[in-house]
């Protein structure tokens, strides 16, 4: 390990790191310890801003895209060198945790510290990026800000998609652009040198194994669709089954049929139906439309590209008094990290003299777009009981350092190449 990486992570303050959490904590805070911070909302802004005051404070130079992702850059000896790039996502689930994501910026930032109190120069600028509605929860599809940024879909194809409230993510996107008015604007794709993001397992791998750093190999391939089934409404009373067209009955035998598709004895296949919307939603009508996301996961991509071809034909045959219409809002193959950034990590991981051990990732992160465009790779660290995407998500303060110090050496070593 190269002795300015190992002095600079070895500047990693966990302390630091550990309040930087438990104020950011403080932003969207729910009962049971969790946060509520929906992508371009109120907490969402108050994030940035927060994020963006520890910045300047350290000199670190900031800059914003279109998509309003945020990146925070320390200087290299060669200013036009393409940067090494890190970080995550500050936006949560409804009822997210105090870790998934945020940990990838606040590990990013204190990397940058870490650096400068070691005197370390890069050759290379390093950038810590917190990526615009990575979890997808108010907007879909999620790894939207890293989707756009990479050229994977363009700005205006999502500009107009709507939450639960009708909100347009062009007026949401409008109103936190306008909240943090930093000077310098950023392209989308411009060039990047590597990627490595930092976040917790959200799963029970590294715990069961008893292992303090995960160095993951890839990320698994998944589809999201919109399935809306238009009915009519009608008195639920004196309506005949015969003739309704009842819109949450299809629902359900679509769902069912999804059920039956995705059925997979060995535990492998994931499918979620996580968000329904119903009119008029009253308990005495019957529901005239229905419109519930799908979400489809699986590593292997022969199976990932046959259960997503076979999602509108099954919705369509299910259906059997209502019209259907079948949205697909996300395509992700199954991802292999790079090699070379995959080995960097891990010898940063056995250079500190911390256990670790490779794991592919079962949830998708922004990484899966950077590795579009690339070489990179993930570090891991364990969640309690590998739970996440809930208010009891947990990690300790111990393994939170310890990710960043192998981070901090992983991009002090890829900055230098
Ligand atoms: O859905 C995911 O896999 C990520 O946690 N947003
Ligand atoms: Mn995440
Ligand atoms: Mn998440």
């Amino acid at each position: 390990m190269r002795e300015d990486a190992r002095d600079a992570a070895l500047r990693v303050n966990e302390e630091r790191l550990w309040l930087r959490h438990a104020e950011m904590a403080k932003i969207g805070a729910i009962p049971g310890n969790g946060v509520n911070r929906a992508a371009l909302s109120r907490e969402d802004i108050a994030a940035r801003k927060l994020l963006l005051s520890w910045a300047v404070q350290r000199s670190f130079t900031v800059s914003i895209d279109a998509i309003g992702n945020l990146f925070v850059r320390r200087a290299g000896s060669e200013a036009n060198a393409a940067p090494v790039m890190t970080g995550s996502h500050m936006d949560s689930q409804p009822r997210g945790g105090r870790f998934d994501g945020i940990y990838g910026v606040l590990a990013g930032l204190e990397a940058l510290e870490a650096m400068n109190e070691a005197g370390v120069t890069t050759r290379r600028p390093i950038e810590v990026v917190a990526w615009t509605n990575e979890e997808g929860g108010r907007f879909a599809p999620c790894t939207m800000g890293s989707m756009v940024f990479t050229g994977a879909r363009p700005l205006a194809d999502v500009l107009d998609v709507t939450d639960n409230e009708g909100i347009k993510l062009r007026d949401a996107l409008a109103e936190t652009l306008a909240a943090t008015p930093l000077a310098t604007k950023r392209e989308f794709n411009s060039p990047v040198a590597g990627y490595i993001e930092a976040h917790i397992e959200q799963g029970p791998l590294l715990e069961n194994a008893g292992k303090t750093v995960g160095v993951v190999t890839g990320i698994q391939g998944l589809r999201w669709f919109n399935i809306e089934v238009s009915g009519k409404t009608d008195h639920a009373g004196t309506t005949p089954l015969a003739l309704r067209k009842d819109a949450m009955r299809d629902a359900v035998a679509i769902i069912n049929a999804l059920t039956e598709l995705t059925d997979d004895p060995a535990d492998v296949t994931r499918f979620t139906v996580g968000r329904m919307l119903v009119t008029p939603n009253s308990p005495n009508s019957v529901a005239s439309h229905v419109l519930f996301s799908v979400d489809v996961r699986h590593p292997d991509p022969q199976t990932i590209k046959r259960l997503g071809e076979a999602v509108e034909p099954l919705a369509r045959k299910a259906a059997k008094h209502c019209d259907v219409k079948v949205t697909p809002t996300l395509r992700d193959d199954p991802c292999v990290f790079d090699a070379d950034v995959t080995n960097a990590v891990e010898a940063a991981a056995k250079g500190l003299e911390l256990t670790h051990m490779r794991l592919s990732s079962g949830a998708s992160h922004d990484a899966m777009y950077m590795a579009r465009v690339c070489p990179t790779g993930m570090i891991f660290v364990p969640c309690e009981k590998g739970v996440s995407h809930n208010e009891a998500e947990n990690a300790t303060s111990a393994d939170l350092a310890a990710g960043a110090r192998v981070l901090t050496a992983a991009l002090v070593e890829l900055a230098n190449r």
